[in-house]
């Protein structure tokens, strides 16, 4: 089993819903990854331990989610120098997603945070393919195909509207 490149972290299980998504794109795409629970306030020990030994571990970038005030992507960029992808979690305690999105988003300068869409798990899973396909051929050679097959899916809709008609197609 190869080392994982890409580690996938969450402030809670009940993100697991949406981070899946990260996952499974990079699975779909032959990433190594890992993917745990680390929490900011509950187990902050454990946030440090993990994102300071990052990059000796092999990871080269970390996609962090959480919701509500979600200071876990921040602070992991606090810790490290590898690229935090931070993915803004509608989530329970939520108040619409915007706390978790500006929280996210509005890092001081100094410790960026990549900030996808809110829920953008899958997003945040294909830029940190990008990121490691600025180094590595075969990669970006399948994120090529990926961006090929979702220009054809977009071709395949024009013709099948152009074919049977817009009306048809919303009955
Ligand atoms: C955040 O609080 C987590 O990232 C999660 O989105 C939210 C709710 O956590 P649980 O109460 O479901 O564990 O820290």
């Amino acid at each position: 089993m190869s080392k994982p490149m890409v580690g996938i972290i969450m402030g809670s299980q009940s993100d697991l819903k949406i981070m899946k998504e990260a996952a499974e794109f990079l699975e779909a795409i032959k990433i190594p990854f890992e993917l745990t629970v680390v929490s900011a306030h509950r187990t902050p020990k454990r946030m440090v331990d993990y994102a300071s030994s990052a990059r000796s571990r092999g990871l080269k970038v970390i996609v962090a989610g959480a919701g509500g005030a979600a200071h876990l992507p921040g602070m992991v960029a606090s810790l490290t120098s590898l690229p935090v992808i931070g993915v803004p979690v509608k989530s329970s305690n939520s108040i619409d997603g915007w706390d978790s999105v500006l929280s996210i988003l509005q890092m001081p300068s100094g410790v960026p945070v990549a900030t996808v869409a809110l829920n953008g798990a899958k997003n945040a899973g294909i830029l940190a393919a990008q990121i490691i396909g600025t180094s590595d051929k075969n990669i970006a050679k399948r994120l090529d195909q990926y961006k090929s097959s979702l220009q054809k899916k977009v071709e395949e809709s024009f013709a099948e509207i152009e074919r049977k008609g817009w009306k048809k197609l919303t009955e």
